[in-house]
């Protein structure tokens, strides 16, 4: 008998399957499902990651199709972005050929795992055809007032003199020279998500397919705060200062005023006082820290007096004005009413400066104490110290305090919002190119439709450019102006990469559309998608971008949808353990460590957590190789059977190794029976063996599909363990019967394993003389009436005398059936006090217990 060989099978059918287009998707009037996968950037080699992402998503697809669903399952590539431009500057490659070498490669890795993409779907983000359509939504947005330039910071290496990708920034210094980065303000451009903030957020309710803690994070993100909007003036300066409150309850225990060091105020209210020098050293100290010390809690609050003082609104009190190292400048007005008994950042400020703390809201089962409190008051409770409000229930008196702001004109009730809105504009040079033009009379001008795309010029050397190299090559720099034809500027910036996987899912439902970004008709048979899976590392911005892009999309005409994606699986990590060397860190286990020891210094190797597989860790497993060694359907056995989906998964050789045996084992049995099969027995009078299997194939039939409704692939595998596991005792019973019920159990077998592992499964199937492609059977249905088990009445005797009946199904075991009879209640009760000496079982009839 010929053993089983993976790579000769794999091939085999890839090419079959690639040659009759098995898994191309055609509109038709069936039910659609489309099942989609976080499509990879080229970065160069598949990882783990990848593969388990696109297994899950395989698996899912195969068996919509089965059930009958038209399956979309496509798969391209997010193209641009700044490892391309990197390799260009190390490596001296163009990012357009190390872009599309790596998406050759890759492609071929993918093929290699058998998944069933609608190959002719496929484009990367990169090529005109696709950037193209998004230069023209980009116009589209910007008519309707959904895009605008306005200044804002950049990382800035005075070294290199070009704007650095925040990733680039390790530590505040320049990832290539060294040079500490500087802030740079420059005019860019933003879509204007927070149009959509209240939208975004109240659709988050209806997302009932995707899981709590992604919706979670959303909604923080959003971050919606309702309160009011008060205004303090100024003493001694013209205007006034516009805070926002979440605790509108607490005016009356305001004691100071907090200012972000960049509010424009601050620059004001100093100018050429005494304060000016100690608050310009402040602001300087802290541009040093990054916005997430400045918002942790643990982080010292810090600040200085500015010399300023402003009017309570509703008191006749002089507040003084702090600069604050805590208050941020993006988010409300950039400016705080500090009232320091109910906010734990201003009680640690007062504390630290020596500021008053005026309680104005008591707790019910004691009373505060300005002198003797160690925590601000955050809890509801009453109001006290607050004229005509004292006495209400401080909730209330949040209502109450809006509503006289409002009457004597000096606030109003206001909701924030903490999502900002979207900064699109990378200085980079491989990217989409922002179709505008600047005009030294007409100003910004739009490029025309007619004439997109903007193409991205691949004849520069950007290894000597870099960042600017779209901005120091005249030929796409200079340009005539579409209004006046004067003399104009290219906009150099390109777009965030993130849009273009803001709407890549919708483009594949067309991705040939030649007259238009999307085609309406297709777009509507398709989307929404039904099933998306990805890493939660995307919890926030891509998914959030995305449901933006879909809204405005809807808004523009082109998708008749409210959200993109109906549900949404998040799976978790690929991990191994790590090798440690206490003096050279991080070891390769197969090269760089011996019997445990350091090949460099041999010190004891520590072997370390489980941890995400990583470069730097060095606990990498390459998929290649590991095709390379055991054959896709392994890989992909081993993937979907150590982990649910959603959990982290541990590499185990020995789980692969395990996989790979269990294949083996198909493999040879179905081999040696299925020339045998196909004799006419009759499916009437079975005997007990074969009643066992074809109860058995039923069963398996529910558990396999209720667990992949589930996503629980580990325990459907499981199951089909175990069902092999019965086939193959039913063979080995029956060495010369082939009965109409085996052939069915492996049929069935084959069929459930398919979405699994589809290449062994193909190649098993031809074998028992089938012409048809399992993908196109159906999936195989249950019946209820065989899953039921047969009955059979024990008698139970004790010391010879019958004292008890019970049913048990017929094929229970030994040792159940005397646990069950031991446990009925009137043997329970006669055999209290006694000792049970022996217990004897009579196949299908009696028990008789010895006591
Ligand atoms: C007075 C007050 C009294 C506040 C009190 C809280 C407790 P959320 O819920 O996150 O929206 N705040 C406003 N703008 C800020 C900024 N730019 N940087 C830092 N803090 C800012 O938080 C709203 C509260 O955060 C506001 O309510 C304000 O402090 C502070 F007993 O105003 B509160
Ligand atoms: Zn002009």
């Amino acid at each position: 008998q010929e053993s089983y060989k993976p790579h000769k099978i794999e091939k085999k059918w890839q090419s079959r399957w690639e040659k009759t287009k098995l898994y191309k998707a055609r509109e038709n009037y069936q039910k659609k499902y489309y099942v989609l996968e976080m499509f990879p950037y080229p970065s160069g080699r598949i990882h783990m990651g990848h593969v388990r992402n696109y297994c899950i998503g395989d698996v899912i697809a195969r068996y919509k199709k089965m059930l009958g669903f038209n399956v979309l399952h496509p798969m391209g590539w997010d193209a641009f972005g700044l490892p391309a431009e990197n390799a260009a500057i190390s490596q001296g490659i163009h990012p357009a050929k190390w872009t599309y070498d790596n998406i050759d490669y890759m492609r071929r890795q993918l093929k290699r795992m058998g998944f069933s993409y609608d190959w002719d779907r496929e484009f990367a983000t990169c090529d005109p055809d696709y950037y193209k359509w998004e230069q023209l939504l980009f116009l589209d947005m910007f008519e309707r007032g959904l895009v605008y330039r306005k200044k804002s910071p950049v990382n800035w290496c005075p070294g290199c003199k070009t704007v650095l990708a925040n990733e680039q920034v390790e530590e505040g210094r320049c990832w290539r020279c060294g040079s500490e980065v500087e802030i740079k303000q420059l005019k860019q451009w933003f879509f204007k998500i927070t149009a959509y903030a209240e939208e975004l957020l109240s659709y988050c309710d209806r997302l009932k397919g995707w899981p709590e803690k992604v919706l979670i994070m959303q909604r923080n993100w959003i971050g919606k705060s309702k309160g009011a909007e008060i205004r303090f003036p100024l003493i001694n300066h013209p205007g006034e200062i516009t805070i926002f409150t979440t605790r509108p309850d607490t005016i009356y225990g305001v004691t100071f005023m907090s200012l972000a060091p960049e509010h424009p105020l601050v620059q004001k209210l100093t100018k050429g006082t005494p304060q000016e020098k100690i608050v310009n050293q402040f602001i300087e100290r802290v541009k040093k820290q990054t916005h997430l010390e400045r918002m942790a809690e643990d982080v010292e609050k810090e600040g200085v007096f500015t010399g300023a003082y402003c009017q309570h609104p509703l008191l006749d009190k002089k507040i003084p004005i702090y600069v604050a190292n805590f208050v941020l400048i993006e988010y409300g007005t950039g400016a705080v009413m500090a009232v320091p008994a109910h906010d734990q950042r201003d009680f640690e400020f007062a504390k630290k400066y020596n500021l008053p703390i005026k309680v104005v809201i008591q707790p019910s089962d004691r009373t505060l104490n300005p002198e003797t409190m160690e925590a601000a008051y955050t809890e509801p409770g009453i109001i006290t110290n607050s004229g005509h409000f004292d006495g209400l229930p401080s909730e209330q008196a949040k209502e109450a305090i809006i509503q006289y702001l409002e009457e004597r004109g000096v606030g109003k009730r206001k909701i924030s919002y903490r999502l900002r809105d979207w900064g699109i504009s990378r200085q980079r040079y491989w990217g989409t190119p922002i179709p505008v033009v600047y005009c030294p009379k007409c100003g910004i001008v739009p490029v025309p439709k007619e004439e997109l795309p903007i193409i991205l010029p691949l004849e520069i050397n950007v290894k000597e450019k870099g960042a600017s190299a779209l901005a120091d090559y005249p030929a796409f720099l200079e340009t005539t102006c579409p209004k006046c034809g004067g003399k104009a500027r290219r906009e150099t910036d390109t777009m965030d990469t993130f849009v273009e996987s803001s709407w890549y899912f919708a483009r594949y439902a067309c991705p040939d559309e030649k007259a238009a970004p999307l085609d309406k008709k297709r777009v509507d048979y398709w989307l929404p998608v039904d099933q998306y899976i990805g890493g939660i590392e995307h919890a926030v911005l891509h998914l959030l971008y995305a449901r933006f892009f879909t809204k405005v999309l809807r808004d523009l005409g082109w998708l008749k949808i409210d959200e993109p994606f109906i549900n949404l699986l998040t799976q978790g990590m690929v991990c191994k353990e790590t090798y440690r060397c206490p003096e050279h860190g991080y070891l390769i286990p197969e090269e760089e460590c011996k019997q445990g020891r350091c090949i460099y210094c041999g010190k004891k190797v520590e072997i370390g957590r489980l941890e995400k597989m990583s470069k730097s860790k060095k606990n990498i497993v390459d998929p290649e190789k590991m095709i390379n060694q055991y054959g896709a359907d392994t890989v992909r056995l081993f993937i979907l059977f150590a982990a649910p989906p959603e959990r982290d998964l541990e590499w185990s050789p020995q789980g692969v190794e395990g996989a790979h045996r269990f294949l083996q084992r198909i493999w040879r049995l179905i081999k040696e029976v299925s020339p045998s099969l196909n004799n006419k027995s009759e499916r009437k009078n079975l005997d007990e063996g074969e009643k066992l299997l074809y109860r058995k194939t039923h069963q398996t039939i529910k558990k396999v599909t209720e667990h992949i409704e589930r996503f629980h692939f580990n325990t459907a595998i499981s199951a089909l363990m175990e069902f092999f596991n019965v086939i193959t005792d039913f063979v080995q019973k029956n060495e010369t019967k082939r009965s109409l019920v085996l052939k069915d159990a492996i049929e069935k077998f084959v069929i459930l394993l398919s979405p699994f592992v589809p290449h062994i499964t193909e190649e098993l199937w031809h074998l028992m003389g089938h012409k048809t492609w399992l993908i196109e059977q159906p999936w195989p249905k249950w019946e209820e009436e065989a899953l039921k088990e047969e009955l059979l009445l024990v008698v139970i005797q004790i010391n010879g005398k019958v004292r008890a009946r019970m049913q048990v199904p017929a094929e229970i075991s030994e040792q159940e059936v005397k646990k069950q009879a031991l446990n009925q209640e009137r043997i329970k009760q006669l055999l209290t006090g006694k000792e049970v000496k022996k217990i004897v079982w009579v196949p299908k009839k009696l028990i008789n217990i010895v006591a």
